[in-house]
């Protein structure tokens, strides 16, 4: 299997983040992606497809606020990276502003991700990277995986959340739609809900979003991921959210998948893209699942008995120590390890 990554997206590192009220060590570090990197020795550099298929998902004014977002910030005084602090309320009237602060509010789902000067630069090349494991599997590959770091499945059409800035299932997504694929089906099973990638197809009735996901009940992004969101207009059953307890093991997220499998076969897809996290793990430092490093391969084998041709594309997971054998876990089930 082609395996993607390129190293300008070890740069962005945040220090701390917010959480429960105090400034933690940043979870989503660079470490992450070198651990992957090491077990997949045949990573390539992705092409450059430029910045139109992240255009094609993403506001003009939030992509321009990604890039110059840092300096405006250093140079309206404010020291450290960019993180918002104070939100429009949802509902109000969409408003010009300028001030940065406004913006970083604007712009943003939550204060855990913050916003450096090479933020960009790294959130770029893993939209690249998953652009090229979209064009290796519409060149005819049976699947191809991009080490996407920072993730993606949190950022919304204009907003940053949850580690995440570009919307890299969104962009493989829509990118596989302009190159002819009629019907695109995205699964995701990181153990947070996807609420940007929802959001961003949620009226749209040619992209399925299916995600399987700790309930929000208890878990971030707390907003959205609950049972009875299915979509909107001619999206309207084309979303299928599968909250599960806290504690799962296999058993119940292996039947929840095939659900989801179930329903994405209904749809008929021509292409699948797999937002795939491994903070499902037993040892995941931020998630509250059961998973075993051999359940993976047990999943991607159910997946892969589909026969779609998939691309598979890097979400969360926190424990880095686990993280190069809960990948090779994934891509073993495919039956093609690089
Ligand atoms: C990203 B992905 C405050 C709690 C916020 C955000 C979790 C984002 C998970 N520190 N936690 O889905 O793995
Ligand atoms: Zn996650």
């Amino acid at each position: 299997m082609r395996t993607f990554f390129d190293p300008r997206q070890l740069a962005h590192a945040p220090l701390q983040e917010l959480h429960n009220g105090g400034f933690i060590d940043y979870s989503e570090t660079p470490r992450r992606a070198e651990a992957i990197g090491r077990v997949l020795p045949g990573l390539e550099l992705p092409a450059n497809h430029g910045e139109a298929p992240i255009l094609a998902v993403h506001d003009a004014g939030y992509i321009d606020f990604l890039r110059t977002g840092p300096a405006r910030w250093a140079a309206a005084g404010r020291p450290g990276d960019v993180m918002g602090y104070i939100w429009p309320i949802v509902g109000r009237r969409r408003l010009k502003l300028d001030r940065i602060d406004a913006l970083a509010g604007q712009y943003s789902l939550d204060a855990s991700t913050p916003l450096t000067a090479d933020t960009w630069d790294a959130a770029y090349w893993s939209a690249q990277s998953v652009l090229s494991a979209t064009h290796a599997v519409l060149g005819g590959d049976r699947a191809a995986f991009a080490l996407c770091r920072p993730p993606g499945h949190h950022a919304g059409a204009d907003y940053l959340g949850g580690y995440c800035y570009l919307n890299t299932a969104a962009i493989a997504a829509q990118a596989a739609r302009k190159a002819g694929a009629k019907r695109v089906a995205i699964l995701d099973i990181d153990y947070h809900h996807g609420n940007g990638t929802q959001d961003i197809f949620w009226d749209r009735g040619d992209v399925f979003y299916a995600s399987l996901h700790a309930d929000p009940a208890t878990d971030y992004p707390f907003f959205w991921g609950h049972a009875d969101e299915v979509g909107e207009g001619e999206g309207t059953g084309t979303t299928l959210n599968l909250p599960l307890p806290q504690g799962a093991t296999l058993e119940a997220f292996r039947a929840a998948q095939a659900t989801a499998l179930d329903a994405i076969a209904r749809f008929g897809p021509d292409l699948l893209v797999l937002s795939f996290g491994a903070d499902t793990w037993d040892g995941d430092p931020i998630s509250d699942f059961k998973l075993a490093t051999v359940d993976y391969a047990t999943l991607a084998r159910d997946i892969a008995a589909r026969g779609w041709p998939t691309v598979i594309a890097m979400e969360g997971g926190y424990a880095v120590d686990a993280l190069g054998a809960n990948v090779t876990s994934l891509l073993s089930g495919f039956g093609q390890l690089v």
